[in-house]
């Protein structure tokens, strides 16, 4: 699986699937979550969400991406960041790892994720960065080909690109 990382939106990346950084409810929110549901049309990426009855920390649950260039929406739950004490990285690199493993069963040869949790969710940027280059590395799969790191900020990338020794 190739990794690559750019400076850009995800709702706008034409990959097979979309990484939603979601909460557990799956209600929709802020941050990447709101901008995903309202670009693949909020109605519709609503009612879908309701069906899939929550989603637990760590874990991940799709949708169609309905009006979106992705044909797939994979909503995972990252952590909310307390002190890195309270499981925060194995639960981050479980949303990265859960993701790649639902886009397999949906036979995504792409995948494109945003920076689960670094938000709202307060996650530190270079941690979270190491976690999902690390994580992503550590991924042997015949179906995902690529993997997109989406960075919304060039500080972001900056990171990103380091982590991967470009
Ligand atoms: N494209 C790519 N990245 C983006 C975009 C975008 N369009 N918009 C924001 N980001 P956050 P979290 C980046 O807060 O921390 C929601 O309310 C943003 O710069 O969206 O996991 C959910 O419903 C940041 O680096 O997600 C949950 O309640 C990253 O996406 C909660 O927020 C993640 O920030 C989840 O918080």
């Amino acid at each position: 699986m190739k990794i690559e990382a750019i400076l850009g939106d995800i709702t706008k990346q034409k990959v097979d699937a979309i990484v939603n950084a979601a909460n557990s409810a799956l209600a929709g929110g802020g941050g990447v979550d709101g901008a995903i549901h309202r670009a693949a049309g909020a109605e519709q990426m609503h009612a879908a969400c309701a069906k899939l009855g929550g989603c637990p920390t760590g874990d991940a649950k799709p949708t169609p991406g309905f009006r979106l260039p992705a044909k797939w929406v994979i909503h995972t739950v990252g952590p909310r960041y307390r002190d890195g004490q309270h499981g925060e990285p194995e639960a981050l690199a479980s949303c990265y790892r859960r993701s790649i493993e639902v886009a397999e069963e949906l036979g995504a040869a792409s995948i494109a994720f945003p920076a689960i949790s670094t938000g709202i969710y307060g996650y530190p940027l270079e941690e979270a960065a190491h976690i999902a280059v690390g994580t992503l590395r550590e991924v042997r799969s015949s179906i995902v080909q690529l993997a997109r790191l989406v960075a919304f900020d060039q500080y972001t990338l900056s990171l990103y690109l380091a982590e991967l020794g470009i």
